[in-house]
Order: C-alpha cells, then structure tokens, then sequence
C-alpha cells in the first residue's frame, strides 16, 4: 500500500516518518517531491483542519493514491492564538524560520514569564481519491521563553518550553519531541483511522 505525503516541508517530513514507523504503520510512504508537477495548495481555510483537509486532497486527487497531509503552527494566548495558521509566514515570507521566531519574539518582549502561555497545534488529514476524508488534531501546551535555545527541531521549537519540561523542544531529541508533540499525538491518533480505510 502507498501513500502520499502531503507536505514540503522537509522537517515534517523527517518527524512523520519517524512517528508513523514508530506507530507500526507499515506503508510506503511516497514523498510530495516526486510529484514536482503538482502545484503547490492555497492555504484557504480559517482553520489547522481545514487547511490539513485541503492539502490531502489536493495531492490525492492529483497523485490518484491516499494522501495525508500536516496543517501545524504555534498559537501565543496573549495574542489572541496568533500566529496560528499563519505561522509560516508571520514575517511574510513562507518559511522563513529564523525571521518568523525573532519577530515573535520582539513581539512578545514586554511580556513577563506568567503570561507566556502558548501550545502547538496540528491537524493531521487523510484523503482518498474518492474524495473519503478524516482528520484528527493534537496539541503541546507550554510556555515560551525569552531567547532561544537548542538546535534540534525546526520553527518555533527553541522558544517553546512543554508544559513539565525545563528544555525548550529544540533541546529534546526527536524521539522525546514525537513522543509529545502536537504532531506525534495527532498522527498516533491518524494511525488507526488510515489503516481502518487502506483496509
Ligand atoms: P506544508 O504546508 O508543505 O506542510 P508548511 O511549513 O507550509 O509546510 P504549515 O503551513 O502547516 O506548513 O506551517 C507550519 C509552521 O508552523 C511551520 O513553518 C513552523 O513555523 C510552525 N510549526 C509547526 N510545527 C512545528 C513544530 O513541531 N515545531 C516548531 N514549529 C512548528
């Protein structure tokens, strides 16, 4: 059985694979690159699920295989829960992580420790060519700190602290970061609901 990932986004990719090997979820897992043809979706929808759903279909569609796409960011309580869905370009420009975290961060300066409450979220989706369709979310609540510290991980994970924890996720290993995370948890919950419909 195959199945699509519905993501560019190398850094998702890596934790995917490894949380679904992790899962037991025995399929190959075909990249979107091997698809270069296929443009890339606009992010449309208002919410992490919508998103999620758009993306898995559109690779579904083109691809004529099951897809499963990652709609994540990271939602700051003091801002109203942005960046959220805009996440990956609150500096403007698309991905650019670097730029992204140091805004936040001069955003939030004047914001002391107890009021720096913040989680990841993520949406994990499944679309078939028939247009069949699930999605299932997860979260990682903690506090952002100050300055960043770790190198591992990607985006905002040198600035957020999980709830428990005195590192920052960029300096839990990939192994402590899946086994928490917002997408580790959505995808642990995917898991059962792909292999129910791959049959
Ligand atoms: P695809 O749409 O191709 O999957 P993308 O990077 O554009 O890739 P999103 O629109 O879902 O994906 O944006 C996700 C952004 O949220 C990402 O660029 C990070 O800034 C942030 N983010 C999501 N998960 C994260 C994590 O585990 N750790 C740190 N930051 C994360």
């Amino acid at each position: 059985q195959r199945l699509v990932l519905a993501t560019r986004n190398a850094n998702k990719v890596a934790e995917l694979r490894a949380i679904l090997a992790d899962a037991g979820l025995d399929v190959e897992l075909v990249g979107a690159d091997a698809y270069p043809q296929v443009p890339d979706t606009k992010e449309t929808g208002v919410t992490f699920a919508e998103n999620a759903l758009l993306k898995a279909h559109a690779l579904a569609q083109a691809t004529g295989l099951p897809a499963i796409a990652d709609d994540s960011g990271l939602c700051v309580d003091v801002l109203g829960g942005a960046p959220g869905i805009f996440s990956a370009r609150w500096a403007g420009r698309h991905g650019d992580d670097q730029a992204n975290l140091e805004l936040l961060l001069a955003q939030l300066a004047d914001i002391d420790s107890e009021h720096r409450a913040a989680h990841f979220a993520c949406a994990a989706a499944l679309a078939l060519p028939d247009g069949t369709e699930h999605v299932v979310e997860g979260r990682l609540d903690g506090t952002l700190r100050h300055a960043p510290e770790g190198d591992g991980g990607f985006g905002y994970d040198p600035i957020l602290q999980p709830e428990g924890e005195t590192r920052t996720c960029a300096q839990l290993t990939p192994q402590e970061k899946n086994a928490i995370s917002h997408r580790g948890k959505a995808f642990r919950a995917l898991v059962p609901v792909v292999r129910e419909v791959l049959g």
